[in-house]
């Protein structure tokens, strides 16, 4: 006759997401386990995601247990993962926390102060970004502009010696990037002083 003697709570080997990970979507929850003598108790084991249980499936083959679903916060969640073998020995819950950020930073660019028309071949950009729940990493600027076609409709040049005048179709609600690429065609370098229409 044999006696097992199981008095060691099942170790976690390890998991994901790691502690304090910034992600940009829900991750599933994953563990790897391990129990070398009564092994884990499929139906002890537990994920919660701020207070709520997690679906979770266990595969003893491999020792994982892989959670589905949940409802994940913008910003800050916690997670607690309980484990017990089927001895009934229990692991210390491990709880650790991890962001999820799904927004993308808000920013805006304005042209010499808002300006609708410059004479400048040189102009200051004002850029400005935020976000509301991580950082933002960078700043990035371009007068890289498409698509031409919008361009071609948004504005019109004339030629009309010995100075270039131009017409615009509209001045609001067009975007930073095409008001930079319109003052940029309204300033070759041959022009003399643009004028307004
Ligand atoms: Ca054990």
């Amino acid at each position: 006759m044999d006696l097992w003697v199981d008095t060691a709570a099942p170790q976690v080997v390890s998991y994901t997401p790691a502690a304090a990970a910034l992600l940009r979507s829900p991750p599933a929850v994953t563990a790897v386990l391990s129990d070398p003598l009564s092994g884990v108790q499929a139906s002890a084991l537990q994920v919660l995601l701020n207070g709520a249980a997690l679906a979770l499936l266990y595969d003893a083959a491999t020792g994982t247990a892989t959670s589905s679903g949940g409802t994940w916060l913008e910003g800050t969640n916690q997670l607690e993962l309980r484990v017990a073998d089927v001895a009934g020995n229990a692991q210390v819950p491990m709880v650790w926390s991890v962001s999820i950020d799904t927004q993308p930073p808000t920013g805006s660019v304005t042209i010499n102060g808002g300006a609708v028309m410059t004479t400048s071949v040189d102009v200051t950009l004002g850029l400005s970004a935020a976000d509301a729940t991580s950082a933002v990493a960078r700043i990035a600027s371009s007068k890289e502009v498409t698509p031409a076609a919008t361009l071609r409709t948004a504005c019109s040049l004339r030629w009309r010696r010995p100075s270039w005048r131009a017409t615009r179709a509209s001045t609001s609600g067009l975007a930073p990037s095409e008001m930079s690429c319109r003052k940029r065609r309204l300033m070759p370098s041959t022009s003399k002083i643009p004028s307004r229409p």
